[in-house]
């Protein structure tokens, strides 16, 4: 294969993948006897660090445990067995034994490690957006995408209103209402004057739900809104790029006092979705769905195929064409990235 040059992305994430490995090889694993481990207990995995998983139990308790070797997805939300140990070992206090099985997972592609669950057990996918780093319509596509082939019932939020003019809250509304005219509920809030934050959080009070979306967005922000006593840690965005600076590193479950739980996450740089291929894609919209069948050629691609009733349906504006140019974009980039892909393993 011709020689490229390496982009600065692609260095960055050698990098930061060798620092990985070293800090692997120099960490000692504990062993754990059996006779140093109490009876088996239920418990959910409430954080997961890179070495490390904080379990809690029946009565609400928090221990920091190692893992089996074999289980090292274990993510925030999972049903675990676990021990605790009769004394604690380098600051650890007991080892998760097993995984009960999933009712779903979200999963995320990752450069070196394959696919990456990020969270289990879920009941809704809070997708966060906000004007500032950018709304964009695309990311929110992206995260729907993954909602539909999980099966994740998501609400799609826009915060920051409060930075919003009259004017800018018109247009914002304008294109949420692309998402409100497919079923989705939407909402524009604030963390920082509380706009709609009781409509928010009366939705929470059932299952578990999740905050996913850009550094930035103000996901941990909407955490100490909700939760004060929680004070979870914020970043600003930087003045020389305007992104997020990824300030949580990682997920954290909390019970909320009215009933259910929810999980602030870290933002996800690039949500690539190269695990997915052009038919789940597709399925990911779900207002394309009733048109599909209908395209003159059993492989319409949808783009300039004859006959093409997605097409058909965008002009006669029964479907939006930012859905469709968004898709289209989306079906690109996942052979640009799977090419791309290829290359960093190399
Ligand atoms: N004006 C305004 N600023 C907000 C709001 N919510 C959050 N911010 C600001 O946005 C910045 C980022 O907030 P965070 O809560 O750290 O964002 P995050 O989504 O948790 O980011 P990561 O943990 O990096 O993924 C901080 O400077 C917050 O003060 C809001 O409703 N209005
Ligand atoms: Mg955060
Ligand atoms: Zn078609």
């Amino acid at each position: 294969m011709a020689k490229r040059k390496l982009t600065q992305n692609q260095t960055r994430r050698i990098q930061a993948n060798n620092a990985k490995t070293l800090h692997r090889h120099k960490r000692k694993d504990i062993e754990w006897q059996d006779e140093m481990l109490g009876e088996s207990q239920e418990g959910i995995v409430v954080t997961r660090y890179s070495a490390h998983a904080d379990v809690e139990n029946a009565q609400g308790e928090v221990y920091r445990c190692n893992l089996r070797r074999a289980l090292s997805g274990v993510v925030v939300g999972d049903h675990v067995v676990w021990r605790k140990g009769n004394q604690q070992l380098q600051g650890v206090s007991g080892v998760i034994e097993a995984i009960h099985p999933r009712r779903n997972e979200i999963a995320r592609p990752d450069y070196y490690d394959g696919l990456k669950p990020i969270a289990a057990n879920i009941d809704r996918i809070i997708i966060v957006s906000a004007m500032l780093p950018a709304l964009s319509l695309n990311i929110i596509d992206r995260y729907l995408v993954v909602c539909e082939a999980a099966r994740i019932e998501p609400l799609i939020v826009v915060n920051k209103g409060d930075l919003l003019s009259q004017q800018q809250e018109k247009e914002v509304e304008g294109q949420l209402q692309i998402y409100r005219d497919i079923g989705y509920q939407t909402m524009i809030i604030s963390a920082q004057n509380g706009k709609n934050m009781e409509k928010l959080s009366a939705l929470l009070s059932e299952g578990t739900s999740i905050f996913v979306g850009q550094s930035g967005v103000g996901k941990s922000s909407l955490i100490n809104r909700i939760l004060p006593s929680v004070n979870a840690v914020v970043g600003s965005i930087s003045e020389t790029s305007g992104l997020g600076q990824h300030t949580t590193t990682s997920s954290r479950l909390y019970h909320l006092p009215q009933g259910g739980n929810l999980i602030d996450s870290p933002g996800i740089r690039e949500f690539g979705l190269w695990h997915l291929d052009a038919e789940q894609i597709t399925k990911g919209y779900r207002e394309f769905q009733y048109v599909l069948g209908t395209c003159k050629f059993r492989d319409c691609k949808h783009l300039n195929d004859p006959g093409c009733a997605l097409r058909d349906a965008v002009a006669a504006g029964r479907i939006s064409s930012v859905r469709y140019d968004n898709y289209h974009k989306l079906i690109a980039s996942l052979s640009e990235t799977k090419s791309q892909r290829h290359f960093s393993t190399l």
